[in-house]
């Protein structure tokens, strides 16, 4: 069965990750701030604003849950990685992050988003290590592929798989802003859930 992504509606923000009930399954998606990941939720759903964006980073400062169907979980969770916030706020996301997805039963993937134009950062390869220490399956998305000059899909998967030591049919390579290979993760999302 999968699920269809076109009627999610928000369900619950929430800070305190402990408090939350289990769902049926769920996906999250993490990554650095500001590299996109509202905006693949927005496209993957078909929805403009349905998860908040912001140009600014930092715009997303709580676990906010989506349901495209009850009990199955779409998370868009704080970005990490933000300069500009204090190290008291960014230490406070940390633990919410961490605490979130370990406290998790039903989580079948985490979506590690990841800038198509700066490529996967120290603290990309960080989040990965930490998930699959977690023992939480990962996948990755590139995303804001359209700012990316004379783009070759098939070699930035590949450069992409090679950078971080992970199998090719684990990436994604999209742009939530022309909706580019969207598509796929709404694909890939449905059947999870
Ligand atoms: N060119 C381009 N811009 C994008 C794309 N996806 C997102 N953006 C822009 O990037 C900025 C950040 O997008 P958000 O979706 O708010 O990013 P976020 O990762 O949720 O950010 P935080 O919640 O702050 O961690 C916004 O100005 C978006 O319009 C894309 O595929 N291409
Ligand atoms: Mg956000």
């Amino acid at each position: 069965m999968t699920v269809k992504l076109t009627d999610t509606s928000f369900f619950i923000s929430s800070t305190e990750p402990q408090k939350l009930p289990q769902s049926i399954s769920e996906v999250a998606f993490v990554g650095r701030s500001n590299v996109g990941k509202s905006s693949v939720i927005n496209a993957i759903c078909n929805k403009k604003n349905l998860a908040r964006t912001s140009k600014t980073p930092g715009r997303t400062r709580a676990i906010n849950i989506f349901t495209p169907s009850n009990g199955r979980w779409i998370v868009d969770l704080p970005g990490y990685g933000f300069a500009k916030v204090s190290e008291e706020e960014k230490s406070s996301w940390k633990q919410m992050i961490e605490e979130y997805i370990t406290g998790r039963k039903n989580i079948k993937a985490v979506y590690i988003i990841v800038d198509g134009l700066v490529g996967p950062t120290e603290l990309d390869r960080v989040m990965i290590e930490w998930v699959r220490a977690v023992n939480v399956k990962f996948k990755i998305i590139v995303n804001k592929t359209d700012r990316i000059s004379n783009l070759n899909l098939e070699k930035l998967k590949n450069d992409t798989a090679e950078n971080l030591g992970i199998d090719k049919n684990l990436i994604f390579c999209v742009s939530a802003k022309t909706k580019a290979g969207i598509g796929n993760i709404t694909g890939d999302v449905g059947n999870l859930l």
